[in-house]
């Protein structure tokens, strides 16, 4: 029986894509070149080096461990800058209500999330109270694909894999869902989210009786 929703952050309880996108932008001009809203897609759910590695990929540019690390903290303060300003009106719609529902019907809610930002995000959201735990980059050792930010959400909660759905909007997110061994729930387009158990728009589309 389901027990607990751990959801992703970024693209199903806020949209920090947009601020990543800005930040990772000045970055890639800053090293002689440009990035478009289709490169963005692909590094959703996607870690902050990761990423950069991505990025630098795409440039055709290669850097040092060293300037990685200078380069990658630089972003890290625009990002941060960025989302300073960030409050209530910034949570996608459905997602305050998703939560309390879940909390309503005596379920947990967990977190999920390679943003090491994400715990100031929560509070900026004013939600950090709706999530009984929250799982993001600085304690997982393999970002997702891998299931272990899952795999830790469902233990930090004292649950079985069964026990709990995963919550994604990333391809990335959902294959580890599914390789944690959790029912998935995707955000965004069916046809490219084929490896999610059902899809949806958004959390204004969630309805609690489908799970329970
Ligand atoms: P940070 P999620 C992810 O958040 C973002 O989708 C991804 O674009 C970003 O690079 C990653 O967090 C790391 O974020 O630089 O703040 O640690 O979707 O897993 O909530
Ligand atoms: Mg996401």
């Amino acid at each position: 029986m389901i027990q607990a929703f751990i959801f992703d952050l970024d693209g199903v309880i806020t949209d920090t894509a947009k601020f990543h996108f800005i930040a990772w932008q000045k970055l890639a001009q800053r090293l002689g070149f440009d990035i478009d809203h289709e490169f963005n897609e692909k590094l959703k759910g996607v870690g902050r080096m990761d990423s950069l590695n991505l990025i630098l990929q795409h440039g055709g540019i290669s850097l040092t461990e060293a300037e990685k690390e200078n380069e990658a903290a630089r972003k890290n303060d625009e990002y941060v800058e960025l989302i300073a300003d960030m409050n209530a009106s910034d949570l996608l719609p459905g997602a305050r209500e998703a939560l309390e529902a879940i909390h309503a019907a005596g379920l947990k809610t967990g977190l999920a999330s390679a943003s090491k930002n994400a715990p100031a995000i929560l509070a900026r959201l004013g939600i950090s109270d709706l999530f009984d735990t929250v799982v993001d980059a600085r304690f997982v050792i393999n970002g997702k694909p891998d299931p272990e930010i899952f795999l830790k959400g469902a233990a930090q909660l004292n649950l079985s894999v069964t026990e709990c759905i995963g919550i994604e909007d990333a391809v990335a997110g959902l294959q580890s869902i599914k390789d944690a061994g959790m029912y998935a729930i995707g955000i965004g387009d069916p046809a490219v989210l084929t490896l999610a158990d059902t899809v949806i728009d958004g959390l204004h589309q969630f309805d609690l009786k489908h799970y329970i």
